[in-house]
């Protein structure tokens, strides 16, 4: 099963930690990293009293449920030292489950597709750069919608 991150940092080595999350997906039992985006510097979003993030998506091939790659991504976001201080505020990283296959979910734990994906620019830009997102009508036209111009591509890659 195909499945796409956003993962998105505003504390301390923000490369560092992207690449320790990256790191860790490629871990994930049952799991392979098949693409990685380009890394977008973008202006904070929801509360803007904060340092810029580094974002990038991410492109999964999985045999984990939705419900079990959504565990480990809380677990990774907690090895990696994340502490929960408020909504939308800073975080070291972050890892968001987008989408997964074509399957809608909605329940407790889970909404898919990501219920504010369409409307980021932080999540959207670096996503339609993954190859198998490029011809993404759905995608592109949404990002037409919001693009700025403000998600700036930033001198570092993940791998
Ligand atoms: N994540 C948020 C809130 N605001 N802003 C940017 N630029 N990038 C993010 O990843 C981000 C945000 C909540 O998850
Ligand atoms: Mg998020
Ligand atoms: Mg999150």
């Amino acid at each position: 099963m195909r499945a796409y991150l956003s993962i998105g940092t505003n504390m301390g080595d923000r490369l560092r930690n992207l690449q320790n999350a990256v790191d860790s997906l490629k871990l994930l039992p049952k799991t392979a990293v098949t693409e990685v985006s380009p890394v977008y510097e973008t202006d904070p979003w929801g509360f803007e009293d904060q340092e810029n993030f580094l974002n990038i998506a991410v492109e999964l091939e999985t045999e984990l449920t939705p419900e079990s790659l959504l565990g480990a991504l809380l677990g990774i976001e907690a090895a990696l030292g994340r502490v929960r201080l408020f909504k939308n505020g800073p975080r070291i990283i972050d890892l968001d489950l987008l989408l997964f296959e074509n399957e809608t979910v909605n329940n407790d734990v889970l909404v898919l597709p990501h219920p504010r994906m369409f409307e980021r620019e932080f999540v959207l830009k670096p996503l339609h750069d993954l190859k198998s997102m490029q011809n993404n009508e759905e995608i592109a036209s949404a990002l037409n919608k919001i693009e700025s111009g403000k998600a700036r591509a930033f001198d570092g890659k993940i791998i």
